[in-house]
């Protein structure tokens, strides 16, 4: 598969090689990961690679570009039936460049936006002041409620009648609960702001159409496509007719040059995949088994935000254990378990350290788990973390986690040699 690769550049080569390896042989939780399929992966690697295509399908400029043309009709087709969604633009190269796109076409430098606090769950995009977002709007932030650690709508709706936003914006990174899209289009309609819902990480689960539709309440929906949606690493933009123009026009020229054309193809056949009736059974499983996850953590005692999840991740909080996160991470990282430290709602530690880690089963759910294999993670999880100061029997944890995780194989198809 690589014979091209090693003649031309062994040292990369030989990177990709053990980053191969890290996939096949570490529990992958980290929510907002998955495994492509291999199909995804060998259209990322076409000759489509090659080409210019500035512009749309049939208005591009620069000459040669029929084929690329099918292929972006095909993704934004895709898309739209996926989604039920009027129009859409399948260009942005991330899901933190959708989200520019949407402000740039309808908000001025120094409008307000009313967006989800990082530190609660939401993005970097939706506001942190060393963002774009952050620096170019007026961000008023929302959060959770102390005692319920969820949405307080109500609070919501006040800070949405106090600030007057241009735009409201709703989705999040670490937020384990449904959003109540309904409420926030009543919101934004009380006050005349315009709703973009950022979907990235549940975006497999509205497909599946276990998780309410933001197409159906928010006038731009943002996405990324490689999360729960299982594609290529990408972004994408779902919007009403009326606003076609204005979100093409502030992907290109706005904010991007000549889009990734193979990313676009491989977006399409993503899409594609997520169009089979399989595809929502594989994402009722990973909410299945993520309650499944919460449920036998908490057996545990293990303190699980917001008392569990509807979605595909949740996040424990270890104060009780008298770990924090970024320690927890590192412990798991060394039987081969890979997580990532969080913030939990009203974190008494910055960043940094943060009290909790995030844990998500899309990247698992793929490689066939199911609930007699959480159990055994969670018990590793709680062996590790039990005895972090014991190196041997880390070791020993980790030659255990090895071998689990074997028994469900990934990417056979790929020969690495
Ligand atoms: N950084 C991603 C996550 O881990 O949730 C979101 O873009």
């Amino acid at each position: 598969m690589f014979e091209e690769l090693k003649k031309d550049d062994n040292l990369v080569y030989k990177s990709i090689k053990r980053e191969l390896k890290r996939q096949r042989e570490q529990i992958e939780l980290i929510a907002s990961e998955n495994f492509a399929p291999v199909s995804v992966m060998q259209t990322c690697a076409t000759p489509l690679t090659n080409k210019y295509a500035e512009g749309y399908p049939k208005a591009r400029w620069y000459g040669g570009c029929s084929y690329v043309d099918e292929v972006e009709d095909i993704a934004r087709d895709r898309v739209k039936k996926l989604f039920g969604a009027e129009h859409a633009n399948v260009q942005p190269h991330s899901g933190t460049q959708a989200n520019m796109a949407v402000m740039m076409a309808v908000l001025k430098p120094g409008d307000t936006v009313l967006s989800m606090d990082l530190a609660c769950g939401g993005h970097l995009s939706h506001g942190h002041p060393l963002n774009f977002s952050g620096k170019f709007y007026n961000i008023v932030a929302y959060g959770v409620n102390k005692d319920t650690e969820c949405l307080d709508y109500d609070e919501i709706e006040e800070l949405a009648i106090e600030h007057k936003p241009k735009l409201i914006l709703a989705g999040a990174s670490a937020y384990p609960r449904i959003i109540d899209f309904r409420r926030f289009r009543e919101i934004a309609d009380k006050v005349g702001a315009y709703l973009l819902v950022d979907m990235a990480h549940f975006a497999g689960l509205v497909a599946a159409k276990i998780y309410p539709n933001p197409c159906d309440y928010a006038e731009f929906v943002t996405s990324t496509t490689h999360k729960t949606l299982r594609g290529p690493r990408g972004g994408l933009i779902l919007c009403r007719k009326d606003f076609a123009r204005k979100i093409d026009t502030a992907v290109f020229p706005g904010t991007q040059g000549g889009p990734f054309m193979h990313i676009i193809a491989a977006k399409a056949v993503g899409f594609g995949l997520a169009l089979k009736p399989e595809f929502a059974q594989y994402q009722k499983k990973i909410v299945s088994n993520c309650k499944h996850f919460a449920a036998s953590m908490s057996e545990k005692k293990y303190r699980i935000v917001s008392g569990g999840t509807d979605t595909h991740l949740f996040l424990v909080d270890l104060r009780s254990k008298d770990i924090t996160g970024k320690k927890a991470a590192l412990v798991l990282e060394e039987v081969n378990i890979t997580v990532n430290k969080n913030l939990i709602p009203f974190d008494p530690k910055p960043p940094v350290v943060a009290s909790g880690i995030r844990i998500g089963t899309p990247a698992i759910t793929t490689r066939g788990i199911e609930k007699d294999g959480i159990n055994r993670i969670v018990d590793f999880i709680d062996e590790a973390l039990s005895n972090r100061d014991d190196p041997g029997i880390l070791r020993e944890i980790k030659t255990k986690v090895i071998g689990f995780i074997q028994e469900y194989p990934l990417y056979l198809e790929i020969k690495d040699d």
